[in-house]
C-alpha cells in the first residue's frame, strides 16, 4: 500500500474530525457486497482518494449544491492533493516531461463537456464544466483548451513538476521505459458518480493520464461513454486504469446500456471486465476497474485485477470498499 493510501485510511480511523458532516466507517476496509444497497442520495468514486472527495461532493449537496456542483466539487479536491501523483498539475508527466490533463463531466439529462491535453491548469474538471455550459462543443483539447480558459478567467499555473513528480521522473528517465504497472500511482484517476435525493445523476472524470505516456496521449477520462457515461433514465458509470483498453470497449457506455437492458450494476460492471480481458491478450499487465449506481441507488464494481477500491459515501457514512476482481488475489 502507498504511503499517501495509508495516510488517508490511518487518518480516517476512529475519528469523524477529517469527514465532519458525516460518520465514516473506515477501521478496515470494507468487503463488497453481491448488491450493495440502494440509499440516496448517494457518491461513489475510485480509489481511496475518493473518501475526501467524496466528503467534498456531500457537502455540496448539502449547502445546497446540485448534483452537477457535487461531482465538480468532489473531485477538485483531488486535483489539489499534492500527494497524489495521478490527478492534477502535481501528477506524473509525459516523457517529455510535461504534466497534461484531461477531465469531463456529464449529467443525467446528456449535457456533457471534456478537456483534454491540457496544460497549465489547476482545475480541469471546471474547465470541462465550462466547455458543458458556454460552448457549442462537448470535447475542447491541447492549446485550443488552454486558450478557451484564459477566456474565461482561468489563471495559468507556472508549468513545473511538483517536488514527488520531479523525483519520480528523474527515477524513470535513467531507464525511459514505459511499462504499465497494476495498481500504482500511474492509476490512480479519480471518477465520481452520484445521484441527489430526487434522483439526478452526475457524474465527473479527471485524471493526469498514464505516467510517463507519449506528449499528446488522450486517455479514456475526457472521453464521454469510456471513462464516464450518465443516463438519469438507467444509471451512471465511471471507469479507472489502463485508458486505451476502456476506450476499445467504450467502456462506461457499455455498462449504462447494459443497465438498461435490465443488468444490475454489479452485474454491467463484470460483462464489462470480461469484454475488456477479452480484447486484450497481455492482460497480466493491465489493471482497469469500474464503478457503476443505477437510478434505484444500487452499486456495482469490478476490476480486472485485485487492488482496486471504492469510496462509497451515503448520509449513513462514507466507507472504503475492496472491489471485487476477475482474477483472485
Ligand atoms: C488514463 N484511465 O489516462 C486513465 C489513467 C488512470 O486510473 O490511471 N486511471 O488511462
Amino acid at each position: 500500500m502507498s504511503q499517501r493510501r495509508k495516510f488517508i485510511k490511518q487518518s480516517l480511523i476512529g475519528t469523524a474530525l477529517f469527514i465532519p458532516s458525516i460518520s465514516t466507517a473506515c477501521a478496515a476496509d470494507e468487503k463488497q457486497k453481491s448488491s450493495e444497497s440502494g440509499e440516496i442520495p448517494l457518491i461513489l468514486s475510485t480509489w481511496n482518494h475518493g473518501l475526501p472527495a467524496n466528503q467534498a461532493a456531500m457537502d455540496s449537496l448539502t449547502a445546497g449544491g446540485t448534483i452537477l456542483d457535487a461531482v465538480e466539487a468532489g473531485v477538485r479536491d483531488t486535483e489539489l492533493d499534492m500527494d497524489n501523483l495521478s490527478v492534477g498539475l502535481q501528477g506524473l508527466p509525459d516523457r517529455e516531461g510535461i504534466t497534461t490533463l484531461d477531465a469531463s463531466i456529464m449529467t443525467g439529462d446528456g449535457n456533457c463537456g471534456s478537456v483534454a491535453f491540457v496544460r497549465q491548469i489547476k482545475h480541469p474538471i471546471s474547465l470541462a464544466r465550462r466547455v458543458m455550459e458556454k460552448t457549442p462543443h462537448v470535447m475542447l483539447a491541447g492549446e485550443g483548451a488552454r486558450q478557451f480558459a484564459i477566456a474565461e478567467g482561468f489563471s495559468l499555473e507556472k508549468e513545473e513538476l511538483s517536488p514527488k513528480a520531479a523525483i519520480e521522473y528523474e527515477k524513470w528517465k535513467k531507464t525511459s521505459q514505459y511499462k504499465p504497472i497494476i495498481n500504482i500511482e500511474n492509476h490512480d484517476t479519480i471518477g465520481m458518480i452520484g445521484i441527489d435525493a430526487n434522483g439526478n445523476m452526475a457524474g465527473s472524470c479527471t485524471t493526469s493520464g498514464l505516467a510517463y505516456k507519449m506528449h499528446g496521449r488522450v486517455g479514456d477520462s475526457p472521453i464521454i461513454g469510456a471513462g464516464l457515461y450518465v443516463d438519469n433514465e438507467v444509471g451512471a458509470a465511471t471507469a479507472t486504469g489502463l485508458g486505451e483498453t476502456i476506450i476499445k470497449i467504450c467502456g462506461s457506455f457499455l455498462i449504462v446500456e447494459l443497465m438498461r437492458q435490465g443488468r444490475t450494476p454489479q452485474e454491467a460492471c463484470e460483462e464489462a471486465v470480461r469484454r475488456l480481458i477479452s480484447k486484450n491478450k497481455n492482460i497480466n499487465d493491465i489493471q482497469a476497474g469500474f464503478l457503476a449506481i443505477n437510478k434505484e441507488g444500487v452499486t456495482g464494481a469490478f476490476a480486472v485485477h485485485p487492488g482496486f477500491n471504492f469510496a462509497k459515501a451515503t448520509q449513513s457514512g462514507n466507507v472504503l470498499i475492496d472491489s471485487n476482481s476477475h482474477f483472485k488475489p
